[in-house]
C-alpha cells in the first residue's frame, strides 16, 4: 500500500517541478531592442513574454531621458505580449519598467533601457 501511493506521488512531484522552472513570464524579447539604440522616439513599447499574460495585472511603464512619464497608461495585452503607446520625447536613454502576472498567477517584473538619437 504504501509502495504504491509513492510511486503515485513521484511523477506529480517531477510534473510540478518541471512546471515551475518552465512556467514564469519572463521577457522575451522587446520592441525597441533591449539596450538597442533607434533613431526616432517610438510610437509604442512592445514586450513579448514566454507566458500568456493576465491583461488585469501586467503593465508597462516608460520614462524619458528627462524622467517624464511618456507612457498612456494604457497597457495592451494579448496572449504572451503587451504594449503601450507613448507621447513623443527627446533623444538619449529611455527606461522601461515592466510588471507581468502569468496565467499561472506568478508576478514577475523587471527593466530595461533604450536609446533614441543618431
Ligand atoms: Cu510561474
Amino acid at each position: 500500500m504504501r509502495r504504491l501511493s509513492l510511486i503515485a506521488v513521484i511523477p506529480l512531484l517531477v510534473l510540478f517541478a518541471a512546471g515551475d522552472a518552465t512556467a514564469h513570464a519572463f521577457l522575451d524579447h522587446a520592441e525597441p531592442r533591449v539596450g538597442n539604440k533607434v533613431a526616432a522616439p517610438p510610437r509604442e513599447v512592445t514586450l513579448w513574454f514566454t507566458q500568456k499574460l493576465e491583461p488585469a495585472f501586467s503593465s508597462i511603464t516608460v520614462t524619458d531621458p528627462a524622467g517624464q512619464r511618456v507612457d498612456t497608461g494604457k497597457t495592451r495585452v494579448s496572449g504572451n505580449q503587451m504594449s503601450v503607446s507613448l507621447r513623443a520625447g527627446g533623444n538619449g536613454t529611455y527606461h522601461v519598467t515592466w510588471h507581468a502576472l502569468s496565467v499561472d498567477t506568478h508576478t514577475t517584473d523587471g527593466n530595461f533601457t533604450f536609446q533614441v538619437g543618431r
